[in-house]
């Protein structure tokens, strides 16, 4: 794979489902470089997928908060290369065991899985940085996991209050030195598509050159 951005396009184009997991050890084997998409439930991670890879049906996606509940692994057109959707935490509707489990199912892939080579936190720019997110966010620090913010649903807010939001965002991090970039994004209006793109090619090309 080249950083080439037609390649890449071609490539993100080209996800296919490969398979659902509910733990760790029915993962698929492992590959190169899995890059997963994290984040509070309902943020928008499944539709940020679909409009990374330009193909609406990819990702279940849903008003009802919760929906995505297992790992789901999406393969490239490079078999080295996959995305992953991961449930999201923070549903509070959930039992206390499932999400007690949903919690370490997250937890085991995150700390234990190899071929985690990149995360894309999705929060929601109307309620961004999170309890969670930021714990998330320490982890990915600490673990020198290159890390991509897409701050989605950014119709919601006028351009102004959006960019108010970012830069606020940009400098509560400023110490984090994994993060690979800070992106204004709308699955509705596909704003910060491409640059979403570039920005998980790069990720995607120095794991796999690691
Ligand atoms: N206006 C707007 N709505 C969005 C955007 N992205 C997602 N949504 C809506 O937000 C809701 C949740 O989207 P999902 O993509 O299913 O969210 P998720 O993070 O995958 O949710 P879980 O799988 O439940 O954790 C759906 O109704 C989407 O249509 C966006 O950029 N703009
Ligand atoms: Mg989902």
């Amino acid at each position: 794979m080249t950083t080439d951005s037609n390649d890449l396009a071609l490539s993100f184009n080209s996800a296919r489902f490969l398979q659902s997991s509910s733990k760790l050890s029915n993962c698929p084997p492992e590959a190169v470089v899995e890059v997963a998409f994290a984040g509070r439930s309902n943020a928008g991670k499944s539709s940020a997928i679909n409009s990374i890879t330009n193909n609406k049906k990819l990702a279940r996606t849903s008003k009802t908060p919760g929906r995505t509940q297992l790992i789901n692994f999406f393969s490239l057109s490079d078999p080295r290369v996959r995305l992953v959707d991961l449930p999201g935490y923070g549903y509070a509707k959930v039992s206390l065991s499932l999400k007690e489990e949903w919690g370490r199912h997250l937890d085991d892939y995150l700390q234990h899985r190899e071929s985690l080579g990149g995360l894309v936190l999705i929060m929601d720019i109307r309620k961004p940085l999170t309890d969670f997110d930021r714990m998330l966010l320490d982890w990915s620090h600490t673990s020198v996991l290159p890390t991509l913010i897409l701050l989605t649903k950014a119709d919601k807010l006028k351009r102004g209050a959006a960019k108010n939001v970012y830069f606020q965002v940009k400098k509560e991090l400023e110490a984090h030195s994994a993060i690979k970039g800070i992106i204004l994004f709308s699955s509705l209006k596909k704003t910060g598509v491409s640059e979403s793109r570039l920005a998980l090619g790069s990720i995607v090309t120095d794991g796999l050159s690691a």
